[in-house]
């Protein structure tokens, strides 16, 4: 039985706190990217630590709930990691760091990015060659050249796959939501890849501990400005989740080659994944119009519980992205969210305007709140 109900009265909350529960990531700071491949050179990273201690300042200063570590048992938290990713992976991610220095130990002070790639295609390279060397393995689980793998990513991206464990577990147990201040990001982590700054599916991860503590049926809507890939992907086949995603045009956009209108999800999983790209340089007009197409989308699938990967890169300030929200309209985006009535559990996905990220994140999840209450 899914415990998470829609109707689940709110639980009084300690001093008068609303009660969405917020799981921090206090290791995340172990992930700290040097530089990114970007247009041919290295430039510093965008996915810095600040992004996280700006988010959880704003909710500090301004509580919408109570403010937790998680407290997740090694050994639940590898069950729930093995449920969206391949063993293979994860044992790549736990020995990256000491495989990438046992190469060179002048790697110890440079973080690792691929160089090669097996490319994507059946008819180019084995993507099943046995090859052992690092570079090969990195290229075999990377996407892109722009996701730095440094000394502290492993244990970084595994704390904050714990607080997505903590926020699922709180919702089962009837919670009305929860956020995971998750970092580094996890929507473009796919079963065995990392890649677009995220390395562990925090959003999926939450999604299958929903699906395996009862609940029917989940539906996961991202309302990152990148397409979420790696979350459709490992959901494709599956027909008790549903994957919305609203983001930019794959045409323009990174990842570019998913995220496209006609991924309609296949097998027993078809027209159980639902992509709303939009232009570069759309406002909230339009994308408010896809939030609301999402949301019927959820309804109509009769969702019991709702995960939104949450990144807040769709403000006109941000420096890497391309729509027009304005501070201003990210209140009622939380309040849209929160007129589903579904027990909902946000993750932090991307946001690169960084000092802004802290108002946008707290207007967002007030609207929830307020909505909700
Ligand atoms: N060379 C997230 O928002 N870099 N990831 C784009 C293209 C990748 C964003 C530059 C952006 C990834 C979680
Ligand atoms: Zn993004």
């Amino acid at each position: 039985m899914c415990a998470a109900r829609a109707d689940a009265s709110p639980q009084q909350a300690v001093d008068n706190l609303p009660d969405m529960q917020i799981f921090h990531n206090p290791l995340h700071a172990a992930h700290a990217a040097r530089q990114e491949m970007f247009r041919g050179r290295m430039v510093d990273s965008h996915e810095v630590p600040q992004r996280l201690e700006y988010v959880l300042d704003a909710l500090r200063r301004h509580p919408l709930g109570a403010l937790r570590e998680p407290e997740v048992d090694d050994a639940a938290l590898q069950h729930a990691l093995q449920r969206v990713h391949t063993p293979a992976y994860l044992e790549f991610l736990q020995r990256a760091w000491a495989s990438w220095v046992e190469l060179d130990p002048g790697n110890a002070g440079r973080d690792a990015l691929p160089s090669v790639w097996p490319l994507a295609r059946a008819d180019a390279f084995r993507g099943d060659a046995p090859t052992r060397h690092f570079a090969a393995r990195l290229g075999m689980h990377a996407f892109d050249s722009g996701t730095p793998l440094t000394r502290g990513t492993w244990v970084a991206a595994r704390a904050g796959a714990a607080c997505a464990l903590a926020a699922a577990r709180e919702l089962l147990a009837g919670g009305r939501s929860a956020f995971a201040l998750t970092r580094p990001p996890g929507h473009h982590a796919g079963p065995d890849y990392f890649g677009g700054y995220c390395f562990v599916n925090n959003a999926a991860l939450a999604a299958q501990a929903l699906c395996d503590g009862g609940c029917r049926r989940v539906a996961v809507l991202d309302i990152d400005y990148h397409h979420g890939n790696g979350t459709q992907t490992i959901f494709y086949r599956r027909a008790d989740v549903l994957t919305v995603s609203i983001h930019g045009d794959p045409q323009t956009e990174y990842p570019f080659f998913l995220g496209f209108a006609d991924e309609r999800g296949a097998d027993s999983g078809l027209d159980c994944n639902l992509n709303l790209p939009l232009p570069r340089g759309s406002g909230i007009a339009a994308w408010r119009e896809a939030l609301l197409q999402g949301l019927q989308r959820v309804r109509s699938f009769g969702a019991e519980a709702l995960v939104v990967p949450m990144g807040l890169d769709t403000f006109a300030g941000d420096p890497i992205c391309g729509f027009a929200l304005q501070r201003d309209d990210y209140p009622q985006i939380g309040s849209l969210l929160a007129r589903a009535g579904l027990p909902t559990l946000f993750t932090f996905e991307g946001g690169y305007a960084v000092a802004e990220l802290g108002i946008h994140a707290h207007k967002l999840l007030q609207g929830f709140v307020q909505a909700a209450a």
